[in-house]
């Protein structure tokens, strides 16, 4: 057959599912929330009127449900966009391969995606508690290096200025997507907007000093003095980028929203960082709803 995708390119469990997701086709809602902690997909699906399946494997738990009408599968990725690299592959792979022929279905499935997750402010202005909807991703990780990745209009003015202002680092090769702009003016549409900057760790490449020493100095202060007409870096977290790069590429459509429980400017730290996090769930599921 012709364009078959290989055993090994594309590996399906002996039960039909895909391999690190352990899910079926059919075990996928369209509308998708991913989370990075495992313990969140139960903090969603608590609000679902019914949920229908519950399977999961290693860090990738999945919960599919309906929010009234609405099917809604909420799945946690883990840390890092080398994760969101399985998650995505799969889920693209559960709605657009055949899995018994191993080909590329001939119409294809675009998946709503929506992360919820945690992050830090690096903006003085940016309270405890905000719930900030990112207009782009800005990745300092590696994994777009390994993909085809175009740059829109209004992408490469924005990525060019960033890398001339970050033009005295050596050895990194950022990339930069937008969020999908009809979900950034839904589900988005009442939060604060702003560029996320996602991380490849969490202590030096977020700028953070513990014991060992970091080879970029002020790095907070470099990433939020960037500024290109009104956009601003507001926030660092460690998945965004590689969400909105990989949808884009595969032809899905993502958001992320970020419950902010730390301020790497003021140096603190939320109080009800489990608040926060339930305030933006309730802000997504009630515009899905
Ligand atoms: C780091 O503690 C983790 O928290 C943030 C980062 O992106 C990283 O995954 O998001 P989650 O709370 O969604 O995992």
């Amino acid at each position: 057959m012709e364009n078959k995708i290989s055993a090994a390119d594309l590996i399906i469990n002996p039960d039909g599912s895909i391999y690190h997701l352990n899910l079926l086709p059919e075990d996928l809602a369209q509308t998708v929330i991913t989370v990075g902690d495992p313990d969140r997909v139960s903090e969603i699906s608590k609000h679902f009127d019914r949920i229908e399946l519950k399977k999961g494997k290693r860090e990738f738990l999945t919960h599919t449900g309906y929010l009234g009408q609405k099917r809604i599968t909420v799945i946690s990725t883990g840390i890092g966009t080398d994760n969101i690299d399985i998650v995505f592959n799969e889920l693209d792979a559960l709605v657009n391969i055949d899995f018994q022929t191993r080909t590329v279905k001939k119409d294809l499935t675009s998946l709503d995606i929506i992360r919820i997750g945690t992050s830090g402010a690096i903006q003085s202005d940016l309270p405890m508690g905000t719930i900030l909807a990112s207009s782009y991703g800005l990745g300092m990780d590696a994994l777009m290096q390994y993909y085809i990745h175009e740059l829109s209009v209004e992408e490469r003015p924005i990525l060019e200025a960033f890398n001339a202002h970050c033009a005295h680092i050596k050895g990194i090769h950022p990339y930069l997507t937008a969020a999908d702009d009809r979900l950034l003016n839904t589900i988005g549409a009442d939060m604060v907007h702003g560029i996320t900057i996602t991380a490849p760790g969490f202590y030096a490449p977020q700028g953070r000093q513990v014991r060992a020493k970091n080879s970029i100095p002020n790095f907070i202060s470099l990433l939020n003095t960037f500024q290109h007409g009104k956009d601003r870096i507001t926030n660092l977290e460690m998945e965004t980028a590689g969400i909105y790069a990989l949808a884009k590429v595969l032809g899905h459509k993502a958001l992320s929203v970020n419950a902010i429980l730390a301020s790497r400017v003021n140096f603190e730290f939320s109080n009800s960082p489990d608040k926060v996090v339930d305030q933006a769930i309730r802000m997504v599921l009630d515009k899905l709803a």
